[in-house]
């Protein structure tokens, strides 16, 4: 064992400061330390820190570099799969938190991730945060059919339709999905809003979802508004 690796295995992370805790974390995700991630993630909640700025500083922050090294061939799937266990270790003690605001329900969306696509970290995300602002949440989970998401509106009625696709490769599958709805006359009614890192505004308008969510923060704003919108009218 090389000294650096001792040095880590003894690692007390209760003795780190905040900002040095933060950079262990974003080491230990890109090494994909579930273990080193949950006891961090409730050091720092146990420190006062809010879990929306756990998952931002922390989670999220430490993903995106793990995002870079793959993209640029330096990190590979096995390992961004054990980064990807790592962010959920952290992601599950944050659920409750997120989701504990005692808000009623306010409205109801199935969520999954488009067919050939099995990212998923995104869509829990927003999930929780949209779970967090009252409203129920039906998630379908990665690789879905268009039959999945019609099913699951036939079964669940929900006001909203949310897709997530992380590969370009994908998100041209919401657009089935969609002209699907069209084609059944069923499109004005649900509220379909779209997400996931490579899409954007105008592919989101030119597909013909309601809105682009950038983040989750942004679907549960857009989701509230969107509801309001349907109810005033
Ligand atoms: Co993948 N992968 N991956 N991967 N992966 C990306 C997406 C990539 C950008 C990496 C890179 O090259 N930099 C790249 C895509 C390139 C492209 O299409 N242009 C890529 C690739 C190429 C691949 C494979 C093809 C690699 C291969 O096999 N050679 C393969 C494809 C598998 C498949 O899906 N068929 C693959 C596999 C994997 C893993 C399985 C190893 C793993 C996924 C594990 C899992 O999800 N359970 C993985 C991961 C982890 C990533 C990166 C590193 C991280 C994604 C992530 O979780 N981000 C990613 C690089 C990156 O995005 N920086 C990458 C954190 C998450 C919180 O952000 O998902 O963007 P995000 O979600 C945000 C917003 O986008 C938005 O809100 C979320 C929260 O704020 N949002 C929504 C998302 N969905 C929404 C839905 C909504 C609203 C908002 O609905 C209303």
């Amino acid at each position: 064992m090389t000294e650096e690796e001792n040095y880590d295995d003894d690692l007390d992370l209760s003795s780190l400061s905040d900002d040095e805790l933060v950079e262990q974390m974003h080491d230990d995700l890109y090494d994909g330390l579930r273990e080193e991630i949950v006891e961090g993630t409730q050091i720092l909640l146990d420190r006062g820190w809010a879990a929306t700025r756990v998952l931002d500083d922390a989670l999220v922050e430490g993903m995106r570099i793990v995002g870079i090294d793959f993209r640029d061939g330096i990190l590979f799937v096995p390992e961004v799969l054990m980064s990807a266990n790592a962010m959920k270790g952290g992601m599950e003690i944050l659920r409750p938190l997120l989701a504990e605001t005692g808000a009623e329900p306010i409205g109801k969306m199935v969520i999954g991730t488009v067919k050939g696509d099995i990212h998923d970290i995104g869509k829990n995300l927003v999930s929780m945060m949209m779970e967090g602002a009252g409203f129920e949440v039906i998630d379908l989970g990665i690789d879905n059919p268009v039959e999945n998401y019609l099913e699951a509106i036939d079964a669940h009625q929900p006001d909203i339709l949310g897709m997530s696709a992380l590969l370009t490769t994908t998100m041209p599958y919401m657009k089935v999905v969609i002209d699907t709805l069209v084609e059944k006359g069923i499109r004005d009614d649900y509220i379909v809003l779209v997400g996931g890192a490579p899409l954007n505004e105008e592919f989101g308008a030119a597909i013909g979802a309601d809105a682009y969510c950038r983040d989750a923060a942004v679907a549960v704003e857009t989701a509230q508004a969107k509801m309001a919108e349907k109810r005033a009218a």
